[in-house]
C-alpha cells in the first residue's frame, strides 16, 4: 500500500473547492482503514487516507480508492426489484421497499408456520460488519441455519483459538516482533481480518526476521530470510516437524510450558511421530530448511505467526490452526508484548451478545444442518454449505424452502459450484441483498439494493479481535439503497420480532455502545475507542479454557469425539492419497490467492480496477508450460472430475512445476449470456465439496488442494 500523503484538509478544501470532508472508515474489504471523504455538491469527489487512523496510518489500497466507482456505478441496483421471467433470465421489475419487505415477510411467516423456522436459511459471505445483525434476525426467527464462509475462513481461527487458549491471538505489530512467520497468508495484498499489510511491511522494514510458508513465491516470500515452499496442504506436517525440533532442542519456554500447557506429555509424544526426514518427504522441503526456520522462530526474543486463510481451506483446517497456536504457545509468545496478543475488546456489547445467540432455543439449535457431523463448527453456529444444498435437493433431514443471501455470491464462492447452482435453482423462494444483480441474485425472486459503506452510520470493526471500534459516518445517499442493518431492523418488525428491534437502526448502535455510557452521536465525534491493552493476563487469570491452560490436548475436541491432539492427514485429493487419478489429473491445483483490485467476486465492473486485471489467470511454471505447448496469455482449459473452466496462462517461476495456481470468483458482469458467464472461468466448478474432503470437525471445504489437468484451449 502506498502511503497516501495528506497534509492539510482545510488547504485542500480551499484549493479544490470541496464543500466538506468527512472522516470515516472504509469497508471495501473487511474494513478498518481510516478515510477522508471529500464532498462537492453532495457527491463524493475523492477518497483519501486518514493519517490519524490507528489501524492503517493513512494508507489505502486500490479498492478503497475506487469506492466511488461502486457507489455511483451506472449498473448499481438503486431500488428493490422482483423477477418476472424464469430464473437466470435477467428480467426484473421495479417494486417499492414496502412491497419487497412485505413479500419476504409473508414468505418467512408462511414457511415457518408450515415447515418450521429451520426451513429458512439466512446466508452471508465474508466479514462485512453485518454478521451480528443477520444472526440476531435468524436467532429471533428461530432458525439455526445461518450459512456463512465461516467453515473455511476465519471461523476456524476463532473457534480453534477459543477452545485452545480462550481467544484469537493477534500479532502485536505495534511492539515490533523480532521475527514474523507468515503462514498461508499474503497480507500486503489481502489486508485481511484484524490486520493491514502496512504494519507487517513496516515491521520488516525495521529489521524483523521473516519466514514465509507458501507454495507460491509472493512478494513477502521474495523478501524472506527463509521461504518454505511446501507442497500445498501439508502445513500440519510441517508445523509438527518444527514443533518436534523445538522440543528436541529444548528451545521452548521452560517457564511457560510446565505452568500453562495442558497435555504436554501427550503432545510431545505426538510431535515425535513427525521426525524431519518424514516431514521433508511429505512437504517437499529440505530437512535443514525446516530446522533453520524452527530455530529462527523459537530463538527470537519475540515472534508472531501471521496466519491466513490458506491453512483453513484444507482437510487439516482445525489441526493446522492448533499446531500454529502450539508454536506460539510453547515459544512463550502467546499474549506476550511483541508476540501474539489476546487483545481485549472495548467494553461495548459485543457481536456475540448483539447476535442474540442465547435466544435460539436448544431444540432449534439441535436442528442445525450438519450439526452432528461437524461439531466444532456447530458449537460456534457455523455450517458446512453442502449440508444446505443437500437439504434443498433431497428434503433430508427436512425441507429447506427459502434462502435469503445478504452480501454473498455463493454460485461463485462455494465449492462444487455446479451443485450450488442446482440447489439455488430448486429453492421455492430466494431473496438477495446486494449492490448489483450478480449471478446469484439472478436466481432470486426479490433483490434488495444494499448501501455501501459510504451510505451508512455504523460502529466499524466491532467483530474483530484487535480491540478497536471505529466510527463509520454516513456521507451520501444513493437512490433508495439501504444498509443491511436498517433493512433487517424493518423486516424483523414484520415477522413478529418487534420487541427486539428499534424505531431506526441508530437505536441499535446506541444499544451496542450502552455499556460504554455513550450514544452513537457522541461516538461519532470520537476518533476510535480501544479496549484496555494488557499483556500476559494469564499470569493472573489463566486462559479462558476448561482447564484454564493452553489446551494443546483439547478437552473440547475429546468431548465431541475427535482426536484431542493435532495430526496430519493427507489431502483428500493428492498424488499420494489418489495415485490412481494422477494419469488423468497430474497437477496439484491451488486456488484463490488474492489479487489487489478484486474482493472475491466484487469489482469486476469497476473500470479503475478491471483495467488493471481484465481476465483471470492461472500460474504455471515455465517448464510445465513448455512441455504442454502453452505460452504466456494463452487461454488454458483447467479440468477436474467436477468439470472444466478457462483462464489465461501466466508463466511464473515462483511455483513448483507440478503445482498450478488459479484465480477464484471470476464472472463477467458485461456478458449477457449464461448468467454473466458464471461458469466460464469459475474455479469452484472444479472444487470438491464431498463430506470426506472436508475437515471432520470444522467442515472446512478444501478449495486449496486438489488434482487437475490443464491444456491449451484449441481454437476450433
Ligand atoms: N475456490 C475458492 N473459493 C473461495 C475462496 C478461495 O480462496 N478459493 N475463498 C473463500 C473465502 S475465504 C470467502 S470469505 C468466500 C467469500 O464469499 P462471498 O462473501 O460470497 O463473496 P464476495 O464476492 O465477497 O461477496 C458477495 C457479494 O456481496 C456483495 N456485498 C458487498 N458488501 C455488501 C454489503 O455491505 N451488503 C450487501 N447486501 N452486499 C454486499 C458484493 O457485491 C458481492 O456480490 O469465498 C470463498 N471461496
Ligand atoms: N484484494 C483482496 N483482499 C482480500 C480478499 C480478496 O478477495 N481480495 N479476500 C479477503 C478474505 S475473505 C480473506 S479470507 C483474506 C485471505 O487472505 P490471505 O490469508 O492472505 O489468503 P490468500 O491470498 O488467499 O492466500 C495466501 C497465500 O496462501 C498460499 N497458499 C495456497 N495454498 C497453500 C497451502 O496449502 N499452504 C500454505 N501455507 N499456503 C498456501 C497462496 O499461495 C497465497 O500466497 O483476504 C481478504 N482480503
Ligand atoms: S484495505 Fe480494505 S479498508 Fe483498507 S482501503 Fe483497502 S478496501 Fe478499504
Ligand atoms: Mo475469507
Amino acid at each position: 500500500m502506498a502511503r497516501f500523503c495528506y497534509s492539510n484538509t482545510e488547504k485542500e478544501i480551499d484549493a479544490y473547492g470541496f464543500d466538506e470532508v468527512i472522516k470515516s472508515h472504509c469497508r471495501m474489504c473487511h474494513g478498518g482503514c481510516g478515510v477522508l471523504i471529500y464532498l462537492k455538491a453532495g457527491k463524493v469527489e475523492k477518497i483519501g487516507g486518514d493519517p490519524e487512523c490507528p489501524i492503517a496510518h493513512g494508507t489505502l489500497c486500490p479498492k478503497g480508492l475506487a469506492s466511488t466507482q461502486i457507489a455511483y456505478h451506472p449498473d448499481r441496483l438503486q431500488h428493490p426489484v422482483k423477477r418476472i421471467g424464469p430464473k437466470g433470465s435477467g428480467q426484473w421489475e421495479r417494486i417499492s421497499w414496502d412491497q419487497a419487505l412485505d413479500t419476504i415477510a409473508a414468505k418467512i411467516n408462511g414457511y415457518k408456520a408450515e415447515f418450521g423456522a429451520e426451513s429458512i436459511v439466512m446466508g452471508y459471505g465474508t466479514g462485512r460488519d453485518n454478521e451480528a445483525v443477520i444472526y440476531r434476525f435468524a436467532n429471533l426467527l428461530g432458525t439455526p441455519n445461518v450459512l456463512t464462509a465461516g467453515h473455511l475462513c476465519y471461523g476456524p481461527r476463532i473457534s480453534t483459538s477459543i477452545i485452545t487458549c480462550g481467544s484469537n491471538p493477534v500479532v502485536d505489530y505495534e511492539n515490533d516482533p523480532d521475527c514474523v512467520m507468515v503462514w498461508g497468508n499474503n497480507l500486503v495484498i489481502a489486508n485481511s481480518d484484524e490486520y493491514k499489510g502496512e504494519s507487517l511491511a513496516m515491521c520488516v522494514e525495521k529489521g524483523a526476521r521473516l519466514i514465509v510458508v507458501d507454495p507460491r513465491m509472493t512478494r513477502l516470500a521474495a523478501r524472506a530470510d527463509i521461504w518454505l515452499q511446501l507442497r500445498p496442504g501439508t502445513d500440519a506436517a510441517l508445523a509438527l516437524g518444527m514443533l518436534n525440533v523445538i522440543i528436541e532442542e529444548k528451545l521452548y519456554d521452560r517457564d511457560f510450558v510446565p505452568r500453562y500447557i495442558h497435555g504436554w506429555d501427550e503432545f510431545v509424544a505426538r510431535c515425535k511421530e513427525y521426525p524431519l526426514d518424514k516431514v521433508s518427504d511429505i512437504t517437499w522441503i529440505p530437512v535443514e530448511k525446516i530446522r533453520a526456520a524452527a530455530r529462527m522462530f523459537a530463538e527470537a526474543d519475540t515472534a508472531g505467526i501471521q496466519w491466513g486463510v490458506a491453512i483453513e481451506q484444507q482437510v487439516n483446517c482445525a489441526d493446522n490452526n492448533r499446531t500454529l497456536m502450539a508454536l506460539m504457545a510453547i515459544t512463550g509468545n502467546l499474549d506476550r508484548k511483541g508476540g501474539q496478543v489476546l487483545f481485549e475488546t472495548a467494553k461495548n456489547r459485543n457481536a456475540s451478545e448483539f447476535g442474540a445467540h442465547k435466544l435460539l432455543s436448544r431444540e432449534q439449535r439441535n436442528k442445525r444442518l450438519g450439526g452432528e457431523r461437524f461439531r466444532l463448527a456447530s458449537h460456534f453456529a457455523i455450517m458446512n454449505p453442502k449440508c444446505v444444498w443437500d437439504a434443498i435437493l433431497t428434503e433430508e433431514p427436512y425441507p429447506v424452502k427459502m434462502a435469503f443471501f445478504i452480501s454473498s455470491n455463493p454460485v461463485l464462492t462455494r465449492a462444487n459450484a455446479g451443485e450450488v447452482y442446482k440447489a439455488l435453482e430448486a429453492l421455492d423462494f430466494m431473496a438477495v441483498a446486494d449492490f448489483f444483480i450478480t449471478p446469484t441474485a439472478e436466481l432470486a425472486d426479490i433483490v434488495l439494493p444494499a448501501a455501501t459503506w459510504l451510505e451508512m452510520d455504523h460502529i466499524a470493526d466491532f467483530w474483530k479481535r484487535h480491540g478497536y471500534i471505529l466510527p463509520r459516518r454516513k456521507a451520501i445517499q444513493v437512490g433508495e439503497c439501504r444498509s443491511d442493518h436498517e433493512m433487517l431492523n424493518d423486516l424483523g418488525k414484520r415477522v413478529g420480532q418487534q420487541d427486539y428491534w428499534w424505531d431506526n437502526f441508530e437505536g441499535a448502535l446506541d444499544y451496542i455502545l450502552e455499556p460504554l455510557e455513550i450514544t452513537f452521536q457522541e461516538f461519532k465525534k470520537m476518533k476510535f475507542i480501544r479496549g484496555e491493552v494488557n499483556y500476559e493476563k494469564y499470569r493472573e487469570k489463566g486462559f479462558s479454557t476448561p482447564t484454564g491452560k493452553v489446551e494443546l490436548y483439547s478437552t473440547k475436541l475429546e468431548e465431541w469425539g475427535y482426536d484431542p491432539l493435532p495430526q496430519y492427514h493427507e489431502p483428500h485429493e493428492s498424488p499420494i492419497s489418489k495415485p490412481e487419478m494422477t494419469d488423468e489429473y497430474p497437477y496439484i491445483l491451488v486456488t484463490g490467492a488474492r489479487s489487489p483490485g478484486f474482493f472475491h467476486t466484487e469489482n469486476r465492473q469497476l473500470p479503475w480496477l478491471r483495467e488493471q486485471h481484465p481476465e483471470p489467470f492461472i500460474e504455471i511454471h515455465p517448464d510445465t508450460a513448455a512441455k504442454l505447448g502453452i505460452q504466456n496469455n494463452d487461454w488454458v482449459v483447467i479440468e477436474s472430475p467436477r468439470g472444466k473452466v478457462r483462464q489465461k496462462a501466466k508463466l511464473f517461476e515462483g511455483i513448483h512445476p507440478q503445482v498450478v495456481g488459479a484465480q477464484h470468483a471470476w464472472w463477467y458482469p458485461e456478458k449477457k449470456k449464461n448468467n454473466h458467464g458464471w461458469s466460464d472461468s469459475n474455479i469452484n466448478i472444479l472444487t470438491d465439496n464431498s463430506y470426506e474432503s472436508c475437515d471432520p470437525a470444522m467442515g472446512a471445504t478444501s478449495v486449496r488442494t486438489l488434482l487437475c489437468n490443464i491444456h491449451k484451449e484449441s481454437l476450433s
